[in-house]
């Protein structure tokens, strides 16, 4: 046996003498495995099968009422020096956290089956995917893992390979939130997290694996693990551009990642291809791109707000082998949630719908599926090698200020813009709804080391044997003073993404101005498009009062981050808010400080 297989081994026994398990099972992956697990879930509720003739093997998941979402404030990274996992995260010291989650792990399996899954995130073949180990009392999680990860025999045999995996152990304990912590020591590539059987909290392979503990590999080994989809936009002539996209939690990124292209661009023949629709890694090549893979296998969305109008890939995607969770049923057991037709019987809590209740699905309700059943979905989506990137996409929720879309004017800069971006929340996390939260690079609950050294990390990539993708910006939300959507958004956004590929390629004009390159009204294709003059030049126009007090506003978000914020990005910073206020001399010399 090698010696990786041995110290899985081993950590296999220590966790089962901490736990006490009734019975240990190493899943293979298979789908003889997937059945045996789903009869049993069946039989003890955790499952509930749905309609077979409209849902062909399809599963209802009911989480406890008090489980239902990630949970940021019991999220920890626990490095050795507290500065490391920097303002951003919630820190213990590891020796403490470890007693303190061992003592809820002692006994806590009693009962149940440990099951051990290995996994690899991304394709097995690639040099950019990292594996792991999840081990877990949740059957549900390993149904889940299957369809998320390549799990099971390759995987093991890839870690033999490696030599490295990261560990992570699982358990939903009681499910009282007050004993339930998810921990991320990075410097010991593990994860344990405990009390919840929820999704991020307990897929380990997702938000703790392929961001937090990726996030802080990716630094050490030269890469970048980050929150983004992955498109690829092909146009007429059979190009296809790859486009990685950062946005905040439920802003649409499995709408953009499945977007279907207007009608006259379908005829034009305009495709695009569904590569990821949450993470990305990306690793520079030899020919100095980024080139980039989705490390899931499979799509855990948003169910809410999912329709045949917002997404009918989605739509396409889950109308079979599909597990959901916290949906509401109709009376002949169909998935349902707000935003389909057809009415509910049953809500998320499985109680007869009543309005009074508030929404019949939760709105974090969840779909998992596999990748493989998207219409969109690309083959390049299996390459070892990943797919190279032409455009990285910063975007969030900004009601006013920010327009439609702007460019960086280089690295640096974008870097700055991905820093600085914010979003209001939503339902993804539990907190507050609604109000304005920095989130740079949408990394805010997924960084797994300090914010100042991530920003470093991302600057150290501009060199001299790099072409780097060009930055944007965009912004689909923008709404009028009535509150209405200026943009209409969904399969729109690619007359905004073509724009996009066309600067990349030096086909499309831009007005420089003082926040970035902006196109203008004529460099957009609307053809087709219902929008009145005033709104395009609301979409497309610089505030520069607005701009200077939000720049005055990231100024004091960077000053956060101390000693630890690079200069260059503070520089940047300085340059623009002096372009803002018409010192262009002030601007000069902050950039030749730079
Ligand atoms: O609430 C959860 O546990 C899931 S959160 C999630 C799931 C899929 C993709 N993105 C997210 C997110 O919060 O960014
Ligand atoms: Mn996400």
């Amino acid at each position: 046996m090698s010696s990786q297989l041995e110290s899985l081994n081993q950590w296999v026994d220590e966790v089962a003498r901490l736990t006490e398990p009734d019975a240990i099972h190493w899943c293979d992956g298979s789908d003889a495995e997937f059945d045996t697990l789903t009869a049993q879930m069946e039989n003890d509720g955790t499952l509930i099968r749905l309609n077979p003739e409209t849902h062909p093997n399809c599963w209802l998941h009911r989480s406890h009422p008090k489980d239902v979402a990630r949970v940021e404030h019991l999220t920890l990274v626990c490095t050795r020096n507290r500065e490391d996992a920097g303002p951003n995260n919630h820190w213990l010291e590891p020796g403490e956290a470890h007693a303190k989650i061992d003592a809820l792990f002692k006994g806590c399996m009693k009962g149940r089956t440990l099951y051990v899954i290995p996994y690899c995130m991304g394709p097995i073949d690639s040099p950019i995917s990292r594996c792991g180990v999840e081990i877990t009392d949740s059957p549900y999680v390993v149904a889940n893992m299957r369809i998320m990860t390549r799990m099971g025999a390759p995987a093991l045999a890839r870690i033999e390979r490696d030599g490295k995996f990261v560990k992570g152990l699982h358990s939903t304990g009681d499910l009282d939130p007050e004993r339930r912590w998810i921990m991320h020591f990075p410097e010991e590539l593990t994860i344990k997290s405990i009390g919840s059987g929820y999704g991020g909290n307990a897929l380990l392979g997702k938000k703790c694996h392929a961001l937090r503990i990726g996030s802080f590999q990716a630094k050490s080994e030269g890469w970048l693990a980050e929150h983004m989809l992955i498109v690829g936009i092909q146009d007429p002539q059979g190009e296809v551009h790859y486009i990685a996209a950062a946005f905040p939690s439920a802003c649409g990124k499995t709408n953009l990642a499945m977007l279907i292209p207007p009608e006259n661009y379908r005829r034009d023949g305009w495709k695009v291809w569904t590569i990821g629709d949450d993470i990305c890694w990306m690793t520079p090549g030899a020919d100095g791109r980024l080139w980039a893979i989705n490390p899931e296998a499979g799509f855990f969305g948003v169910a809410p707000g999912t329709s045949r109008h917002t997404n009918p890939n989605a739509m396409a995607t889950i109308s079979h082998d599909t597990i959901f969770t916290n949906v509401a049923v109709t009376a002949d057991n169909q998935p349902w949630w707000e935003g389909l037709p057809g009415s509910p019987v049953t809500d998320w809590q499985g109680r007869p719908y009543d309005p009074a209740n508030g929404p019949a699905a939760h709105p974090n309700a969840r779909f998992t599926v596999s990748a493989r059943q998207c219409p969109t979905w690309s083959p390049q989506a299996e390459a070892a090698q990943g797919v190279p990137i032409s455009a990285i996409v910063f975007g969030g929720r900004r009601p006013s200020l920010v327009p439609l879309v702007f460019e960086a004017r280089d690295w640096a800069h974008g870097v700055l813009v991905g820093a600085a971006m914010g979003s209001e929340t939503t339902a993804a996390a539990s907190g507050a709804v609604g109000v304005l939260r920095r989130d740079s690079m949408a990394m805010k609950p997924f960084c797994g080391y300090n914010y100042g050294d991530y920003f470093a990390h991302w600057l150290s990539f501009d060199r001299q044997e790099m072409t780097l993708p060009k930055i944007f910006h965009v912004n689909w939300f923008r709404k009028d003073a009535n509150g209405r959507f200026l943009w209409p958004g969904f399969g729109d956004n690619l007359r905004v993404l073509e724009w996009i590929i066309d600067r990349c390629r030096g086909k499309a004009g831009a007005q420089p101005t003082p926040i970035g390159l902006l196109p203008a009204p004529a460099d957009l294709d609307l053809t087709g498009l219902d929008l009145d003059a005033q709104a395009l030049a609301t979409l497309l126009e610089v505030d520069r009062a607005g701009w200077r007090s939000e720049m005055d506003d990231i100024g004091r978000y960077l000053d956060s981050f101390g000693a630890r914020l690079p200069t260059r990005l503070r520089v940047e910073r300085e340059r623009i808010a002096a372009e803002l206020a018409g010192t262009p001399q002030a601007a000069a010399q902050a950039a030749a400080a730079g």
